[in-house]
C-alpha cells in the first residue's frame, strides 16, 4: 500500500517494531489518543453551535479562566487514557497535581506516564482560531507495581518515548513522533479516520517567518530585541515576515511546513517565560528536533533541562535550525 493512503491505525501497526522493548502498549496508547482527538474534534467543531464555548466559571492552576472546551478536552483525554489500562499516571495543565492510575487489578503495573495540555490556545475558541492538544509520553522511572511519584513526571525531554499534537484547524491533524521522524495524519471527518498525509515532516533549515507577541517588546531581553531588529533589517533575505496566531500548535505547525521561528521569551509579565516545560515545550521540542529543527531556551536545548516542578515555565525558541541558532547568537552576544 502506498504510504500516503495508510490510516493511522495501519501506520502504527507497521511501525510497531520501532517501539523498542514495547509489548504493544505504546501503540495502544497512541491509538487511545487518536480516539480522544476525534471526540474533542467533534466538540471543537460544534463550539459555535452549542453552549460549550465561553468560560466554565472555574480557574486552572495557572489562574486562567477555564473554557468549557478546556474542561471537556481534559476529561475526554483523561477518561480515554484511564480506561485503557496503559498508563500509570497523567499530568495535565488543567490539574494542579498529577493523577495516579491503578489497573483494574488495583495494581500499578502499567509503565507509561502522559503529560498533556488538553486544549492549548483555548482563549482562541470563541474567535474561531485553531487550537491544539499537546501530549508527551515517558516510561515511568520508579518501580512498576508502586504508585507513580512526581519523579516519574520530572524527567528531561530527552527521555520522552513519544510526543505530538493535534491541531483543530481548517482540517484536523494528528502529528507525532516516537523518535523515528515526524508524521502527520489528517482526519477525514466524514468517516472519522486519520490518513497519513504528511510523512516524514521536516523543518526547512532556514525560513523567513518569525512568530512572537511584539506587544511585549519593551519587556524583552536585549538579545531578543537585537534579534527582532535583525529580522526586520533590509538586508540579504530580510526583512522576514511576522506571523503570530497566538496559538502555539498553529504557529509551530505553520513554521514547520513553511520554515520559521516561534519565540516566547521572558518578559516582565512572564519573568520565566509563559510556556510550560513539561507539556508544551518538551513535546514540541521533541517534534522539532526529530524534524531537523531546534528548540532552545535561548541558550541551550530545551530537552536537556532537568525539571524541578510540574507546571514550571521556560523561555521557548523553536523552529528552523539556522533561525533558532541565530537567535541564540544574539542572546549570548547580549549577555
Ligand atoms: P500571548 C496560549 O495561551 C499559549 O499558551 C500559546 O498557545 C500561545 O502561543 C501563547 O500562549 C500566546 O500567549 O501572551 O502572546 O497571548
Amino acid at each position: 500500500m502506498e504510504e500516503r493512503n495508510k490510516t493511522l491505525g495501519e501506520f502504527i501497526i507497521d511501525k510497531q517494531e520501532d517501539f523498542k522493548y514495547s509489548t504493544g502498549e505504546l501503540s495502544r496508547l497512541i491509538n487511545s489518543i487518536r480516539l480522544a482527538a476525534k471526540v474533542v474534534n467533534y466538540k471543537v467543531n460544534q463550539a459555535g453551535l452549542v453552549d460549550i464555548t465561553g468560560a466554565a466559571g472555574e480557574q486552572n492552576i495557572q489562574g486562567e479562566d477555564q473554557q468549557k472546551l478546556d474542561v471537556f478536552a481534559n476529561e475526554t483525554f483523561m477518561e480515554t487514557l484511564i480506561n485503557r489500562e496503559i498508563v500509570c499516571g497523567i499530568a495535565s495543565e488543567e490539574n494542579d497535581d498529577f493523577i495516579i492510575i491503578k489497573g483494574r487489578d488495583e495494581c500499578h503495573n502499567n509503565k507509561y506516564v502522559v503529560l498533556m495540555d488538553p486544549l492549548d490556545g483555548s482563549s482562541n475558541i470563541d474567535v474561531n482560531v485553531p487550537v491544539g492538544t499537546i501530549f508527551s509520553i515517558y516510561r515511568r522511572v520508579t518501580p512498576v507495581g508502586s504508585p507513580v511519584t512526581i519523579e516519574d513526571f520530572l524527567q528531561p525531554g530527552d527521555a520522552q518515548v513519544a510526543a505530538g499534537y493535534v491541531i483543530y484547524g481548517t482540517s484536523t491533524m494528528l502529528v507525532y513522533t516516537t523518535g523515528n521522524g515526524v508524521h502527520g495524519f489528517t482526519l477525514n471527518p466524514s468517516i472519522g479516520t486519520f490518513y497519513l498525509s504528511h510523512p516524514n515532516m521536516m523543518f526547512p533549515k532556514d525560513g523567513n517567518i518569525y512568530s512572537i507577541n511584539e506587544g511585549n517588546y519593551v519587556h524583552f531581553p536585549q538579545g531578543v530585541k537585537d534579534y527582532l531588529k535583525y529580522c526586520q533589517r533590509e538586508e540579504e533575505d530580510r526583512p522576514y515576515t511576522s506571523r503570530y496566531i497566538g496559538s502555539l500548535v498553529a504557529d509551530i505547525h505553520r513554521n514547520m511546513i513553511k520554515g520559521g521561528i516561534y519565540l516566547y521569551p521572558t518578559s516582565s509579565k512572564a519573568p520565566k517565560g509563559k510556556l510550560r516545560l513539561l507539556y508544551e515545550c518538551n513535546p514540541m521540542a521533541f517534534i522539532a528536533e526529530q524534524a531537523g529543527g531546534k528548540a532552545s531556551d535561548g541558550f541551550g536545548r530545551i530537552m536537556e533541562i532537568v525539571p524541578t516542578e510540574l507546571h514550571q515555565r521556560v523561555p521557548f525558541f523553536c523552529g528552523s535550525y539556522n533561525m533558532v541558532a541565530k537567535a541564540e547568537e544574539f542572546m549570548s552576544a547580549a549577555l
